[in-house]
This record gives C-alpha cells, structure tokens and sequence, in this order.
C-alpha cells in the first residue's frame, strides 16, 4: 500500500532538496510532479488540485528556517498537508456506554462487512465489553453460518432470528442485549454488488428502528476511485458516522485513502489491515501521512528544530566557533541545547541517509553527562576564561562535580585542543557549522 506513491513522491522532493535554493518556479515545478504522482495514486482530481495549490500557497510564502534545509521544510509543508487531507487527528468510535450501544455495519458485497463486524466485537471483549453480533443479511446463504463461525471463533455470542427480516432482526436483537446485559449490539448487514434502493431503503428502514450510535461505511481500499463514489453515496442516504477503509494491507494505490476524507466531509475511523480478527487498527491521518511520504522522520526533526533551537544563537555560536572565542558557557549552552532535542542517537537517526550510517557508532551520553557537570561546578569566571583554571580550582571542580581532578584535565585538554582546531580553521576561512560539541568531537 502507498509504495509506489511513497517512491514517486521522495523522488521529486529528493531533488527539491537538492536544488539548495527554493525559488518559485522549482516549487511550482516539484508540485507538478506531486500532483501527477497524487493522480497516478488514482486520488480525487480535485482533491490533489486543491492539495497542490494549499502546498505551493504556503510554501511559497513562507520564511525558509536557516537551520535545515529549504527542501526539508517543503516536505514538512506537504505532511501537513496530507494530515489534513486525512481527516487531522484520529475520530475514535462512540464510546461503549450505553447498554446497549449500536453499532452497524454496512457496505458493498464484499467490501469486508462480516470481517469487521467481528474484528469490533474481539476489540470491545479485550475491553472487558460484552458484544452481541447481528446476522442482518439474510439473502446470502452462507452468510449468517460465516458470522456464526467467526464469532465462535472468539467466542462472542450471535444473534439470528430464521425467516425474519433485516429490520426486525436487528429490533429483536436489541431487546435481547438488553434483558441479557450486553454492552454493544455490532449489526452486521447485507451487501449488494452496486447501490440500489432496495438496500438503501432497507439500510434505512434498520437505521431508523434501531437508532445506531454508531453507523459503519465500509469501503474496500482496493477500488480506489469506486470507493470514494460509493461512500459519497452512503452518505448522502444514511448520514453515516464513520469510514472503515478495508484491505489497507493490500497493494491498493491509495487513492481512496487520500480522497474519501475530503470528498465526503466523513472520518476515516478505522483501518482493517488483514484477514484476521486482531488486524484492526485506528486511523490515524498522522500516521499515514509520514507512511505515504516515507521521509525517515525528517518531519520530526524539523518540528524539533522549530521548538528548540535558537537561531540567532546558533548563529552568534557559528560566528564565536569561527574566530575560535568560544568559551565554556558556549559549550554549556550547546550541550543544552541537543539535550533538549532528545537523544542523540535518535536525532542522527532521524536524518535520512544518517540512520543507517549511524548504525554502529554509539554517541556516549554519559560522556556528555560528565562534561556538564564539570562545566557547572565552574564559576562564571573560570568558564569565560578557562585559563585561569590551576591546580586548586581544578580540585575544587573535580570535587563539585564528583569527577576525578584527570577527568578536569582531560575536559580542560580537549577544550584547548578544539579552540586550536577552530582557530586554524578560521584561518582557512572555514564556512559552515562543524558537528559542534559531541563527546565523540573530543577524541572519547
Ligand atoms: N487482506 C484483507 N482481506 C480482508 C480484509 N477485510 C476483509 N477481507 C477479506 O475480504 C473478503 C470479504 O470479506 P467479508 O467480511 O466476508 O465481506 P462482506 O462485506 O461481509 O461481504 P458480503 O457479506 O458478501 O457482502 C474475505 O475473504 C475477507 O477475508 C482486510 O482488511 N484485509
Ligand atoms: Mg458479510
């Protein structure tokens, strides 16, 4: 699923990155591409018109952040973008409250009704819910024995009522989930190969009895486009509460996906991922959005990038790093300012390219650790001028900090070292901000 969306899209935004400088034009021309690789993905014309011109419209206006790249940021306007697309955040289902609570399921003939319907009520069980499951399609044989097996198989009670209609069905089975104590009544309804009146008359009829708190669309992600037609329809005649995407495991393009959200104005609830009861799983548009753009976790990292760092101080830190006038306090300042990006090792995986090549290198936290602590048991004197560091000032850090007066040294040595290093940089007119304060950057 969204593989080969995934692969188109990291293409174009590949050599958007590449191109270094973002000018109107190579936006315009990137999103070109996005908008034929959206069609390809067999999405809603409209939909990728209108998602193309929302990406161009922020990106161009937009004030590049200088500490990643312009590229970087376009993706991240795109993943925005897509969340939207996909509904925003995750809509869970009608709480189970009530007993009973309703919930019924419908759709086209094989779209995945019975499937579902089966997959919720293990879902609420492992809640410590009691379900009831609905036989309400009574016009394929082998249906009511299906529903009858797969709830066996969990161990869930069905009801069925022989030689009744739909609409009574699912009016009987209520009355007995609610002498019998059940929490969630799941109705299970008959599918049609197309739409047609007779089933959105009895869907209807069942809907107004009942009083669902929950009414389930169905649509199989493999039909693409008919997918979107299909729920648009559903609900313009049932009002429906929510979209169940089928077969998301499968090798759909994803059209449907990216579409019915904004087609219909109704959200994509959940996600059926497999043949098996357990493969249910919340939608969740974040989610799907960094799956479809496969972009390592380069939204993440611009999102820290935004919260955390500094720029003006990045930049007065460069300047500092150049003329090699840097001192303790900017060290502090620099360490401080990667922890509170997180982990290292985490923020080096979530460069693409970087992850992999990091693979093997451990980045010693501790190392880190001990540095600062040696570095606060200064006073502002010492760390402005780290010179006037001697042997009793070294006790009395190394005390402070619970270090040993070697691993001062050993700090105060690298310290030089680097000052060393930068200045004769400086002297090569070195541009472009080194790897900066790591341990590993010390020689540990
Ligand atoms: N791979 C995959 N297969 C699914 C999924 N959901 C359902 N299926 C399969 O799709 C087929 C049809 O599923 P059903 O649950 O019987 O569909 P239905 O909508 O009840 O069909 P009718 O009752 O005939 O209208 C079955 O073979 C299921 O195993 C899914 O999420 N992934
Ligand atoms: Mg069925």
């Amino acid at each position: 699923m969204f593989e080969s969306l995934s692969d188109k899209l990291e293409v174009v935004l590949k050599k958007l990155r590449g191109a270094g400088k973002l000018t109107e034009k190579n936006i315009r021309d990137s999103m070109r591409e996005v908008r034929r690789s959206l069609l390809e993905a067999d999405v809603n014309y409209k939909v990728a018109r209108d998602f193309i011109k929302a990406v161009e419209e922020k990106s161009i206006g937009t004030e590049v952040l200088k500490s990643i790249d312009p590229g970087q940021q376009i993706i991240k306007i795109v993943h925005d973008e897509l969340v939207k697309l996909l509904g925003g955040t995750n809509e869970p289902l009608a709480p189970i409250d009530k007993s009973p609570t309703i919930y019924m399921v419908c759709g086209l003939q094989g779209s995945g009704k019975t499937t579902l319907v089966s997959k919720l009520a293990l879902a609420s069980k492992r809640k410590n819910k009691k379900p009831l499951v609905v036989a309400a399609d009574i016009y394929r044989p082998a249906a009511v024995k299906q529903l009858k097996v797969l709830a066996d198989q969990i161990n869930v009670e069905h009801f069925y009522l022989e030689g009744a209609q739909p609409p009574q069905i699912c009016r009987e089975a209520v009355k007995y989930a609610e002498k019998n104590f059940i929490d969630l009544v799941i109705l299970d309804t008959a599918g049609r190969l197309h739409i047609d009146d007779e089933l959105m008359a009895e869907l209807e009829e069942i809907k107004s009895q009942v009083k669902p708190d929950e009414l389930l669309l169905v649509a199989d992600s493999m039909t693409g486009q008919d997918a979107v037609k299909v729920a648009e329809e559903f609900h313009r005649c049932l009002d429906i509460t929510g979209v169940v995407l089928s077969k998301l495991d499968g090798d759909a393009r994803g059209g449907a996906a990216l579409s019915i959200r904004s087609v219909t104005g109704c959200p994509i609830k959940l996600a059926s991922v497999g043949e098996k009861v357990s493969d249910l799983e919340p939608f969740y548009p974040d989610r799907m959005a960094s799956r479809i753009l496969g972009m390592g976790d380069i939204v993440t990292l611009v999102e820290k990038a935004e919260e955390t760092i500094d720029l003006e101080k990045a930049e007065k830190m460069q300047k500092k790093l150049l003329k090699a006038q840097f001192d303790f306090e900017d060290v502090l300042d620099q360490m401080q300012q990667l922890k509170k990006m997180g982990p290292l090792e985490s923020i080096m995986g979530m460069i693409p390219g970087v992850g992999k090549a990091m693979k093997n290198i451990k980045v010693d936290e501790s190392a880190m650790e001990r540095m600062v602590a040696i570095i606060k048991s200064m006073t502002i004197q010492e760390r402005r001028n780290p010179n006037i560091i001697d042997g009793s000032r070294k006790k009395r850090i190394a005390l402070g900090s619970g270090n040993s007066v070697q691993a001062v040294n050993q700090l105060l040595k690298q310290f030089f070292a680097m000052q060393k290093m930068f200045s004769n940089m400086s002297k090569k007119k070195f541009k472009g901000m080194p790897s900066g304060f790591m341990p590993g950057a010390f020689g540990n």
